[in-house]
């Protein structure tokens, strides 16, 4: 392939020398808040990007001003678990140097900074690197932070799959050392080796690559919507193999049929030790066989269509030298978070708090970062961040359980009246942070929820949970078309509506209408809620009803 038909980004990859770019010389030039452009696509690699806040960018540009550049920061927390050292220093981060002081978990099991000044990025990475965090691979065209389902009741395989989760991050990390040497310690470290990357090769790979491992029955990592996927199989709570999954992906483009959300094909099962071997051989495969002309196109998801779901898992059998056996029937019972307490088979308590749209701040009225600080302060268990942007007080002894509760109450984390509607749902950032966003998310949905309620109380289905997710845009970061109702944004107040998911992240909604705005919205939902609340079967969920009822097709 030559170099002219691939992508701009193939470009960049190769002349940025293992991810160095020109980013220390950037650092230095304080004439601009910004990086050059290159460099901002090599710093996704390190874990941030180039923001500026949108809501006043036309304002800057009257005053003959650049925008307000600042960068957002995304760690890598494998499976979301940090323990309540590592939470004050999050904490104390977020307070000294971000503009915004608030921590905004992901829906990828861990935080994000936004508000980051150019000088501040080396302080930021240093902090989280006194405490053992980094955020290496959290961006950029490699295996991204690895979900695993929380599970604290089964808590041994919760930590066995944990493990999973912590060891595929690592055996997949880039192994440049860029990452150290700009930001940790800002020298160039003399080496006789020649730098390489074994797995991925100088250009990593074409597009961005994510990994989940999940225990059934609980979908909390929606893992058919990631590229690579690890359904754990357990006998008596004890590991026996993974059910190997790939192909999932969300984002699509507006009016681009050729750009799709997919769910990921079943590929077989495998037994623990063949993980590494099998993961490696799939983004291997991906690396080798993925599109680098078009970004729109690259992701695994493409690929496997292109080859065949067949074709595809006798390259990855023949690389890995590991055979897969049929696939192990599972069945999954629900997406999303169990909030409250459980208890673990360890004899452990587990709170999980509800943190809406995952965004940690003090609010009036819910102090929910002084909350969790306070938490931090006592707490001798763990932290483990959810796949769905809420946060776990894990491994409480009963002793201390009153204890935590009480904070956990004063600071309205826990308590409260929240419906089971808002409990479920889940917005994206958006704006005015994220660049690509074309309508609100992270600022709107929590006022699109409370007209929903009083819908849902109209027609006497307020117990009812409805897994509702919202984006600014189709790239899909809150996994909104695999919930029962989704919305994407197409322009400032204008959503695309898509029904019909079925609550267990296991099947693809239905565009339902197009481009709608809220008046729209809240009518055709109200003559939607209120046939689901006439002609629904018994314990039938809105997703499915909207099937049966033949309002979407199959
Ligand atoms: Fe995402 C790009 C935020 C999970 C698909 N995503 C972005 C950027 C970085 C915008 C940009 O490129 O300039 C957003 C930054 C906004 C901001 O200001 O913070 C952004 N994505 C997020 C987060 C923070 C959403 C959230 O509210 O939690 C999630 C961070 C996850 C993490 O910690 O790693 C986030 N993004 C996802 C997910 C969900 C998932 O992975 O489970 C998806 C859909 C799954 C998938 O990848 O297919 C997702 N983000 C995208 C895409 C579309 C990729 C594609 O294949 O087309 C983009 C745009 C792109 O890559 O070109 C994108
Ligand atoms: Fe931004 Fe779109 Fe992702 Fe929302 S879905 S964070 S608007 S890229």
């Amino acid at each position: 392939m030559s170099e002219k038909k691939l992508s701009a980004n193939e470009g960049i990859k190769t002349r940025s020398n293992f991810l160095r770019g020109t980013i220390t010389d950037g650092l230095e030039n304080e004439i601009t808040g910004a990086l050059a452009a290159d460099d901002t696509q090599v710093t996704k690699f390190h874990g941030f990007y180039q923001q500026d806040d949108r809501d006043i960018r036309a304002e800057r540009k009257e005053q003959k001003l650049e925008p307000l550049h600042s960068f957002m920061l995304r760690a890598r927390v494998p499976g979301g678990v940090c323990t309540p050292a590592q939470w004050l220093t999050i904490n104390n981060i977020a307070d000294e140097l971000t503009m915004s002081g608030s921590i905004r978990l992901t829906t990828r099991q861990t935080f994000q900074y936004h508000g980051i000044l150019k000088g501040d990025i080396r302080p930021v990475i240093q902090g989280l690197h006194s405490v053992l965090l980094d955020s290496i691979a959290a961006c950029g065209d490699v295996n991204r932070n690895v979900l695993a389902t929380t599970n604290p009741i089964e808590s041994s395989l919760h930590k066995d799959v944990y493990q999973w989760a912590v060891r595929i991050s690592e055996h997949l990390l880039p192994k440049t050392r860029a990452y150290h040497e700009i930001w940790i310690d800002n020298e160039k470290v003399a080496s006789s080796e020649p730098e390489d990357e074994p797995i991925y090769g100088p250009t990593y790979l074409p597009r961005k690559f994510k990994t989940a491992v999940v225990v059934p029955p609980h979908n909390d990592v929606d893992v058919y919507t990631n590229d690579l996927g690890f359904i754990a199989i357990a006998e008596n709570c004890v590991l026996t193999g993974f059910n190997v999954t790939a192909g999932g992906g969300m984002g699509a483009t507006h009016g681009e049929p050729d750009t799709y959300p997919r769910l990921a094909s079943d590929l077989g099962f495998i037994k623990p030790d063949d993980t590494l071997k099998v993961a490696e051989a799939i983004l291997t495969t991906q690396r080798d066989f993925g599109n680098r002309e078009s970004r729109k196109h690259a992701r695994l998801k493409y690929t496997i269509d292109r080859m065949g779901v067949d074709a595809f898992r006798k390259e990855v059998e023949a690389r890995s030298g590991v055979t897969f056996q049929p696939v192990v029937p599972v069945t999954f019972t629900q997406q999303g978070d169990r909030l409250g307490w459980v208890a673990g088979e360890d004899g452990k308590h587990h709170l999980t708090l509800f943190i809406e749209n995952g965004r940690i701040l003090d609010f009036p009225g819910r102090s929910l970062k002084t909350g969790l600080l306070e938490i931090a302060k006592v707490h001798k268990g763990d932290f483990r961040m959810t796949a769905n942007q809420n946060i776990i007080v894990a491994g409480v002894a009963p002793e201390d359980r009153k204890q935590i509760e009480q904070l956990a109450r004063e600071h309205n984390l826990y308590g409260g009246t929240l419906s089971v509607l808002r409990e479920n749902a889940m917005a994206c950032v958006a704006l005015p942070t994220c660049a690509l966003a074309m309508a609100e998310a992270e600022r709107y949905l929590p006022d699109l929820i409370t007209h929903y309620e009083a819908l849902q109380v109209k027609h006497g289905i307020e117990k009812d949970a409805i897994v509702v997710r919202m984006t600014g845009c189709p790239n899909g970061c809150g996994r909104p078309y695999v919930a029962e109702i989704g919305f994407v944004g197409k322009a400032p107040g204008r959503y695309n509506m898509h029904i019909g998911g079925n609550g267990l992240g296991t099947r693809l909604n239905t565009l339902y209408k197009e481009n709608i705005t809220e008046a729209t919205i809240l009518e055709e939902t109200d003559a939607l809620f209120a046939r689901y609340a006439a002609e629904r079967v018994a314990g039938e969920r809105f997703g499915d009803f909207v099937h049966r009822a033949g309002i979407v097709g199959a």
